[in-house]
């Protein structure tokens, strides 16, 4: 252990020396990485274990997040950052020659998840954590993460994430508290002592080995655990085939499922799903047995929360356990079950709704069907008595319809919060997505607003724009966030805005330098930065933003003496690789870039960079060097966004739709701040239920769209003619489901507006300024507050 500089460097050395047998001269960054991670594991032992020992000991209620993502990317800084030891590493290393970013860089991204949901389930273990909350991550230890994204003739092209490779240096396996989860079989029943039970036989088992991972709160000596399941065969000598049977034990959690919102519904997920919930019920129960006889209190020491549906099957199996194994009646176990029980929706469409089959589910996890089943009868007969003769109102609510499992509509039912992650978006599922519901159990519905930790995104991030801002209001902001505001103050001084584009311009070098190293290309750093980095998704409207550039490319062509104001258009996103519409817009990126940047009369002024493998350290080198933010979704189709928050945290300002949780920055900022355009969520719906939109209008209407639409399929792109049909077809054939025509004048005219206002240096500053000094709200320390608050009811320790 160390204490100080001097004692760091001397263990530093030691270690290496007795790891590797080497001297420091020879050793890798790889293995001064390594031990780097393993001091600081060290460091963080003992915090850890008193935690551990509290969360055992205290008589307070744990929250365990469930979540079958979690995106936390890198530890090693952020760890540093959160203990505060930093600097002391840093100029340790320094005195021996070594360069602390360069052996950051050797750290793996922890890529288990695929976008938002899985990175706001980072955040909020780290803001648990901040708070000295007691609130614990469950989630799996996938072997390969989200794949590794290529780009092959602009293709993409997936490779199988390899972050284990050279191991994960702050896990710790405990192979003691291995729990068995049974699949397939049959349920039997028996009496016991007059009374009808049930149990499971006949079950192929797999062993569900955990992995904790300790998550270090800011400064408070708090470490809570995230604890990550893996499957490994167990070690009964049943089986005949042993080959067949490891390989399958293995495979539930060798491979993450690379789609965020299409539910592809195959069994192996399925298998993940109950494979999480069941080994963290089972682990949760058997520490509260430990520590308390009465099981009739178990929802007033434990609090489950379940991140969207995929952990859904925690009620069935809480119900299972309770009856099954605890001998609770079903009346007394559901009054439990609901009691603990919280979820979260993360979206609204239709397509990322969980169903599943009732021929997949029931054979799988017999005993949980039965269950599900069992729910399902109470739960209409409810309904029978609040809309007697109601059929159809009945079927349109029940869990099971059709011979499909809607698995909302059971975290609805048997859970005691539902919450929504923008104002917006809760409004959207009381009135419309979820009404049937909220008018049957309106105190359920609460809205939660998304956040980010702005220790990950702001300090550490962007220690530059942290420096000066704890320069200018000291640093109380890094513990309370919202005194940022403080820096409403210097909005008129002309020395701190200039600071403020210096420190911009440091991000944009560096990203800049990143770009030229990924690439090989060199951007303008005097253009403007404008970033759209993101999932690819029809609705997330890259296509729009693409629209926008070959508008400007266009009108350059077709009049020499036009000059746009110098734009670096950056673009990050990888698409599930089944969306064959999402593959071909990566393919026109690519193309557009292609034309573009090899035009030398235009790429002089705008430039398009797509960066290969957007993760969540690319994305910490891209957000402090933003200028303009690109959250352009179809109204009402957003739940709410959280790149938007890191952007405006960092300072870009934001060119939008009233979409998400841009509203409510725009509430926050006022329209001054914020470039707002397009249609609104309810003209949207309306156009949905209503009908009334035809894109050709707009395809004849406006000379500008028709000429872009017909490049896509005219020969424009010289090698990839036929290979926009899709992206043509999905406008004008399939009457553009997301209104990329119908917003396009409003982009156009908008983003001539933000081209304006940056060149009025002063007060885009201001701007930018007001953007950071507004952004403490979002911070997900304020999330997780009302959660605990609200929600968990619980308290710091
Ligand atoms: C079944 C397949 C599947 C997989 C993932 C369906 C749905 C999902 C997620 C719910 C998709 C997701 O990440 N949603 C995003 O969640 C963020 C955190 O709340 C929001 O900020 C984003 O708006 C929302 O798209």
């Amino acid at each position: 252990m160390f204490s100080d500089k001097e004692q760091f460097k001397e263990v530093f050395l030691r270690k290496l020396e007795m790891t590797y047998g080497k001297s420091v001269e020879e050793t890798s960054k790889r293995d001064q990485f390594h031990v780097l991670g393993m001091m600081v594991r060290e460091y963080i032992s003992k915090d850890w274990i008193k935690s551990a020992e509290k969360a055992r000991t205290s008589k307070s209620k744990q929250v365990y997040y469930l979540s079958i993502e979690y995106l936390p990317g890198r530890f090693l800084g952020n760890n540093l950052l959160n203990l505060g030891i930093t600097g002391l590493i840093k100029d340790g290393l320094n005195d021996l020659g070594i360069d602390l970013a360069e052996i950051e860089d050797h750290e793996a991204d922890a890529g288990l998840g695929n976008g938002g949901l899985g990175r706001l389930a980072a955040c909020f273990l780290d803001s648990l954590a901040s708070l000295s909350l007691p609130g614990h991550g469950c989630g799996i230890r996938y072997k390969h993460g989200l794949f590794e994204q290529k780009f092959v003739d602009g293709f993409q092209v997936e490779l199988p994430e390899q972050w284990l490779r050279h191991g994960f240096v702050w896990e710790v396996r405990k192979p003691d508290l291995a729990e068995e989860i049974p699949f397939w079989g049959t349920v039997e029943s028996y009496s016991d002592g007059g009374r009808l039970k049930f149990r499971h036989i006949d079950a192929v088992k797999v062993l569900a080995v955990p992995y904790d991972v300790p998550v270090v709160g800011y400064q408070n000596k708090t470490v809570n655990t995230l604890r990550l399941w893996s499957a490994e065969p167990s070690p009964v000598p049943w089986q005949k085939d042993i080959m067949k049977y490891k390989r399958e034990t293995e495979a539930v959690t060798e491979f993450l499922y690379p789609n965020d919102t299409h539910d592809e519904g195959k069994i192996l997920r399925l298998k993940q799903q109950y494979f999480l919930v069941a080994a963290t019920l089972k682990s949760i129960v058997g520490t509260f047995r430990k520590k308390y006889k009465d099981i009739h209190r178990f929802h007033e020491m434990v609090g489950l929360h379940i991140n969207d549906t995929h952990p859904v099957l925690a009620i069935p199996e809480l119900m299972r356990i309770l009856i099954d194994e605890e001998n609770l009646t079903w009346d007394e176990a559901w009054k439990i079950t609901t009691q603990c029980i919280s979820y979260t929706n993360h979206t609204t469409l239709s397509e990322a709704l969980e169903k599943w089959p009732v021929r997949i589910l029931a054979p799988l996890l017999p005993r949980i069907y039965m269950i599900i089943h069992e729910i399902n009868e109470r739960y209409c007969q409810e309904l029978w008595q609040e809309y007697p003769g109601n059929w159809n109102h009945i079927e349109q609510m029940a869990i099971i319809a059709h011979g499909e499992i809607r698995m909302a509509h059971l975290a609805i039912a048997g859970s005691f919060s539902v919450n929504g992650v923008a104002k917006l978006h809760t409004e959207i599922l009381k009135t419309r997505e979820m009404q049937n519901f909220y008018k049957l159990y309106p105190d359920k519905f609460n809205n939660k607003t998304n956040g980010i930790t702005h220790r990950r995104w702001l300090m550490k991030a962007n220690p530059e724009l942290s420096g000066l801002i704890t320069e200018a209001i000291g640093d109380g902001w890094k513990k309370s966030p919202e005194e940022l505001e403080m820096l409403n103050q210097f909005d008129n001084d002309e020395a701190f805005l200039r600071r403020l584009r210096e420190v911009k311009r440091t991000k944009k070098h560096q990203l800049a330098d990143r770009i030229h190293k990924n690439t090989g290309l060199k951007v303008n750093v005097d253009s403007i930065f404008d970033v759209q980095v993101k999932r690819l998704h029809a609705y997330k409207r890259q296509l729009l933003n693409v629209f926008h550039i070959l508008y400007v490319y266009n009108r350059m062509k077709e009049d020499k003496q036009y000059k746009p104001y110098p734009r670096t258009f950056i673009f990050g996103a990888k698409a599930s690789p089944g969306y064959y519409y999402a593959k071909k817009v990566i393919k026109l990126i690519n193309s557009v870039a292609e034309k573009v940047n090899s035009d030398c009369e235009v790429n002089k002024y705008i430039q398009v960079i797509f960066l290969e493998n957007y993760n969540v350290s690319l994305a910490e080198e891209i957000f402090p060097a933003t200028e303009v933010s690109e959250q352009i979704s179809t109204a009402s189709k957003e739940a709410s966004g959280t790149g938007n928050m890191k952007f405006m945290m960092n300072g870009a300002l934001t060119i939008g739709t009233l979409d998400g949780a841009n509203v409510e920055m725009e509430e926050r900022l006022g329209r001054d701040n914020i470039f707002i355009f397009g249609l609104h969520a309810d003209q949207v719906l309306n156009y949905l239920s209503n009908g009334g939109y035809s894109p050709y209008d707009y395809y004849h209407g406006d000379e500008r769209i028709q000429l872009i639409c017909n490049q896509l399929i005219n020969g424009f792109f010289p090698n990839s003619s036929d290979q926009f049909e899709a992206i043509f077809d999905s406008l004008l054939t399939e009457n553009d489901q997301f209104f990329v025509l119908r917003d396009f004048a409003s982009y156009i005219s908008t983003q001539r507006k933000v081209e304006a206002a940056y060149q009025d240096e002063k007060s885009w500053s201001k701007k930018s300024l007001k953007n950071i000094a507004m952004s403490g709200f979002f911070s997900s320390d304020r999330t997780v507050k009302e959660y605990a608050d609200e929600i968990w009811k619980i308290q710091t320790i």
